[in-house]
């Protein structure tokens, strides 16, 4: 078996920024448009109406501030809140596509690594703008890339999940290097007329180069000591969104086929799961949670983070020990992790031990131990 390590990590931050402020501007003047075209339904008590979102509750709740969209202006329009994300032509790269390969160039010029020198592409993300051909084929083509290519998706953790499965194809020598890329575009399935969770997430991609310890070229190296993955059902985050839609009519364009979530039963059944998953994880490998400098956390919520930190470390974790991306970025599914990686991980010393861990729907929880060369 040969030793891996992350030699590469690259990061796509789309171009439009939106606060909280905008994000409720849009979202209350949609529910006082809706309340008064349905006034007299809701005087003669036949319809509840719709209550206003606000900026401060969506701080104090999640720690975001703002988000990262492909579109801010389908999405802001009160009259329409989805982005505008126009078809392309099939000869064209398609979204997705462009998104991970500007992510994948930074990630394989980071590794000091060309198309020839990699061997499998891994595009793992909760959403694929299409079911085939796979995104993944689309990427490793666009990049010149030979050897194969394949889709995976396990929502937030599909990043973790990803990097699993390419240690597993260096660590056996079915790969050279593996290119994992994590296009989410978050904001084409979420419900922005749905207070609860309107302001959940923001897009981005992330990309991730394996490879071989021995022969990484790169400056920044970080082995990959172990992966632990965990899943167990539950339908407190789910979308319905799929192929079977059109076979009965009634339940297309329904809220359930975008997502849906009981975010406070997530937030208490989660975090103990992840905080134990953590622990036991270090555990096979010998180390104390106190000798871990580094937790680049899944980045849904502030506070869930923190509980986290807390259950595992048995104190708080200060912002340098657990960084904090989602301020900016909010919840960006399985990229959380990995920005948080991308973004505060070159101040470690060689020798110093951090960890991935994702969380989120499925339930899926995933853990990557790492230590800097
Ligand atoms: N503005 C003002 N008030 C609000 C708003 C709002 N926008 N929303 C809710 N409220 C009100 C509620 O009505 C409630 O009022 P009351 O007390 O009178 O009933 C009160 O505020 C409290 O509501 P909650 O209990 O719902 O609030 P929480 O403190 O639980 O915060 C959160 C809500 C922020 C959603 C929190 O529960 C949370 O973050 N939970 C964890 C969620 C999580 O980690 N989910 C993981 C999902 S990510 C994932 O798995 C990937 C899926 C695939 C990607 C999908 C991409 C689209």
């Amino acid at each position: 078996m040969h030793k891996v390590v992350i030699s590469g990590t690259g990061l796509f931050t789309p171009p439009h920024a939106v606060s909280n402020e905008e994000l409720v501007e849009a979202f209350n003047t949609f529910v006082r448009n809706h309340n008064a075209a349905h006034q007299a339904e809701i005087e003669a008590g036949a319809l509840e109406p719709l209550a206003e979102s606000s900026a401060e509750f969506i701080e104090k709740a999640s720690g975001i501030k703002q988000r990262f969209l492909m579109d801010k202006s389908g999405v802001l329009d009160p009259a329409r809140m989805t982005p505008y994300l126009p078809e392309r032509p099939n000869e064209e790269l398609s979204l997705q596509a462009e998104m991970a390969v500007a992510a994948a160039r930074q990630a394989m010029e980071a590794a000091g690594r060309g198309a020839a020198d990699i061997d499998m592409v891994i595009v793992a993300c909760s959403n694929m703008q299409r079911p085939y051909p796979a995104m993944s084929v689309e990427v490793q083509q666009a990049l010149g890339i030979a050897g194969y290519a394949f889709d995976m998706n396990v929502a937030c953790s599909s990043a973790t999940f990803g990097i699993q499965t390419a240690v597993n194809a260096v660590a056996t020598g079915q790969a050279r290097a593996v290119l994992m890329v994590n296009p989410e575009i978050c904001s084409a399935h979420l419900n922005f007329r749905d207070r609860d969770s309107h302001f959940i997430f923001g897009d981005a991609c992330t990309a991730v180069v394996l490879e071989r310890a021995d022969s990484a070229v790169s400056a920044q190296r970080y082995e990959v000591l172990g992966c632990k993955l965990a899943t167990v059902f539950s339908n407190n985050i789910r979308n319905n969104f799929g192929f079977l839609n059109r076979c009965d009519e009634s339940g297309i364009g329904q809220p359930d086929k975008l997502f849906v979530q009981q975010g406070r039963k997530v937030f208490k059944e989660v975090c103990p799961m992840v905080g134990e998953h953590i622990v036991a994880h270090l555990e096979s490998l010998g180390i104390e949670p106190s000798a871990v400098r580094r937790f680049w956390l899944h980045q849904a919520n502030l506070a869930m983070n923190q509980l986290i930190a807390r259950r595992v470390l048995g104190r708080e974790a200060d912002a340098v020990e657990a960084p904090v991306i989602l301020d900016r970025y909010a919840n960006t599914s399985s990229a959380g992790s990995v920005i948080a990686f991308h973004l505060h991980s070159n101040d470690l010393q060689a020798g110093d031990v951090g960890v991935i861990s994702s969380f989120g729907a499925g339930y899926s929880v995933g853990s990557v131990v790492l230590r800097k060369l």
